[in-house]
């Protein structure tokens, strides 16, 4: 009984420490980066989100994330990340994006979906003039 016990436990730690979390939004045209790059607005801030396309299960994808002030200059942020996952959870996915020619970029490898999944959705968060932003966009895999 012990053994199950302990057992249990460690399955259950597991669980926690490998979910992710999940942030599915309605399907929207206007932040769905599959074909073109898009740039997601708010008040204060806008972000310009670049891809390298096509994006494939297991292959490098780079992300490029441009900051615009609301005269459109370019902007730095504090704690650049950013998560993915898709309808169901593919675990822990957090990138944190580095600082290079003006931009902020990140590489990465996202796995392959065992139900034949296509659409990952991306989880933008920053901090801004003593702000929290978090945006969401989408795409699909080839
Ligand atoms: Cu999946």
């Amino acid at each position: 009984m012990k053994k199950i016990i302990f057992l249990m436990t460690f399955l259950l730690f597991y669980i926690v420490a490998y979910a992710g979390e999940t942030f599915v939004i309605p399907y929207d045209e206007n932040v769905d980066i599959t074909e073109t790059d898009k740039i997601l607005t708010s008040e204060e801030i806008k972000v310009k989100v670049s891809m390298s396309r096509p994006a494939e299960p297991l292959k490098n994808i780079k992300f490029k994330f441009t900051f615009l002030d609301k005269n459109g200059n370019e902007v730095k942020v504090l704690n650049p990340l950013v998560k993915f996952n898709m309808k169901m959870d593919m675990g822990k996915l957090v990138f944190p994006l580095t600082y290079k020619d003006n931009k902020y970029v990140v590489d990465v490898i996202l796995p392959k979906c065992m139900m034949g999944g296509k659409r990952w959705y991306g989880k933008l968060i920053f901090r801004y003039n003593y702000k929290e932003y978090s945006k969401v966009f989408l795409f699909d895999m080839k």
